[in-house]
């Protein structure tokens, strides 16, 4: 395994960075989850603007212009031979001293893995994932926006953590107002009488995989609406799903004991995991 670090490429051993970057002592910096599918890198430019919108809002600014770092990202792929794999780019602050204060580091790191990868939930996409809500709140966007995707996960492993004690496949975040916001690693969908209702992107991560499903809601002419969502939406709805990168297209069958639906994974969360998946068959930049 060959990780990229600020230009070259270490085997995974050698990969290593300084115990003053401010990615560790503070998780300030961003990063990104892209798949490679087919020999293909899904989304490519969609994460890339993500990763820059993120790093802009930090003041951060990658050392990279948006093609090399396209080229970074290709090159680490071809390096590790991935066909079907799981891309994490990051850039730190950099090396800095024990203050926080950025102006300290001069130089972000910039690190690229990538790794061989297949489905996330396994035999969950067939039967549907349990998922659970959870008390801690989603950081609200007027704090650290949910945009961006720093370094500093602490919100979603909190939640994560719960999640894990109640026994849940996945967490379901409420904001700070009682909207509905995300899980803690995707974005969540409601389908209720043929509508498929989602949440504002202001109190989530605006997910890539949230874009490609709604680009394949629109070709199958499904009914959206946007709009805040309360926590009868989901126990109440006909199919709940969640998407993400990792996750991709994923039923959520039963949460907080109640059961959505049939209990099943539903007809239109089944038409978009089709529709995904023929997206993910079919597109991305080659490397
Ligand atoms: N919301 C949050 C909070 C996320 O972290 C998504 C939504 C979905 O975004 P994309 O662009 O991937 O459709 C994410 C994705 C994991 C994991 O282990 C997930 C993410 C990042 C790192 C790890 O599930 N993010």
């Amino acid at each position: 395994m060959y990780i990229y670090i600020d230009g070259k490429f270490l085997p995974k051993e050698e990969a290593k960075v300084s115990v003053f970057d401010h990615g560790l002592l503070y998780g300030d910096g961003v990063f990104e989850g892209i798949r490679a599918y087919n020999g293909r890198v899904f989304r490519l430019a969609e994460h890339l603007d993500r990763l820059y919108d993120s790093a802009k809002t930090l003041d951060l600014t990658v050392p990279l212009s948006k093609e090399e770092f396209a080229e970074v990202i290709k090159e680490t792929c071809r390096k590790n031979g991935i066909r079907d794999g799981y891309i994490r780019p990051i850039v730190t602050r950099g090396i800095g001293d024990l203050g926080l204060d950025p102006r300290k580091c001069p130089v972000p790191t910039v690190i690229v893995m990538a790794v061989e990868w297949g489905a996330m939930y396994g035999d969950l996409y067939e039967i549907g994932l349990k998922a659970v809500t959870v008390s801690v709140r989603r950081n609200r966007a007027d704090a650290l926006p949910p945009n961006v995707k720093s370094l500093n996960y602490l919100n979603n492993i909190l939640a994560k953590i719960e999640a894990n004690y109640k026994g849940g496949d996945e967490a379901i975040f409420f904001d700070v107002n009682g909207y509905i916001s995300e899980g803690s690693g995707d974005n969540i969908f409601v389908v209720k009488n043929g509508i498929l209702k989602l949440p504002h992107t202001l109190n989530n991560l605006q997910g890539v995989t949230r874009i490609v499903v709604l680009e394949c809601v629109k070709e199958l002419g499904i009914d959206i609406a946007e709009q805040n969502l309360g926590y009868m939406d989901i126990y109440a709805a006909d199919e709940v799903f969640v998407t993400g990168t990792a996750a991709e297209v994923a039923p959520i069958v039963l949460i907080d004991g109640r059961s959505i639906g049939t209990g099943k994974p539903g007809p239109v969360t089944k038409q978009l995991m089709a529709a995904f998946k023929v997206k993910t068959e079919r597109e991305g930049t080659p490397f």
